[in-house]
């Protein structure tokens, strides 16, 4: 089931991708296994990118605190984003099985995240 905040999400992430550079590293890794949350600090899958499968109260210790700018989520399950530590402040939601190139508002706003409990 989609609720209206979960496709403004979506869309958001789309419209701002035109906005983003073009810098691709040629040995960039945008793979993610099934199961997992993948990140990366650059749009389009690029540059240092973190590999979950359990919640991350504080993205410091990866080196990924406001930093995330795209996703895949290969979980079964909705993953949430939130722009303050420990589940805190605003959140979005990256639905199970979506890639997103670009976070729109949420670009290197990431604090933490987990997978969604509501
Ligand atoms: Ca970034």
């Amino acid at each position: 089931m989609q609720t209206p905040s979960r496709i403004a999400f979506a869309v958001a992430a789309i419209t701002t991708g035109a906005l983003m550079g073009t810098v691709v590293p040629a040995s960039a890794d945008d793979s993610c296994p099934a199961g997992a949350l993948c990140v990366w600090e650059h749009a389009n899958f690029q540059g240092h990118k973190g590999v979950f499968y359990e919640p991350q109260p504080d993205l410091t210790r990866q080196g990924l605190d406001k930093n995330i700018s795209s996703l895949k989520n290969h979980d079964n399950e909705d993953w949430c984003l939130y722009a303050g530590k420990y589940y805190g402040g605003a959140d979005g939601r990256a639905l199970s099985g979506r890639d997103l190139p670009t976070l729109g508002v949420f670009d290197d706003l990431t604090r933490s995240l987990q997978p969604c409990p509501y």
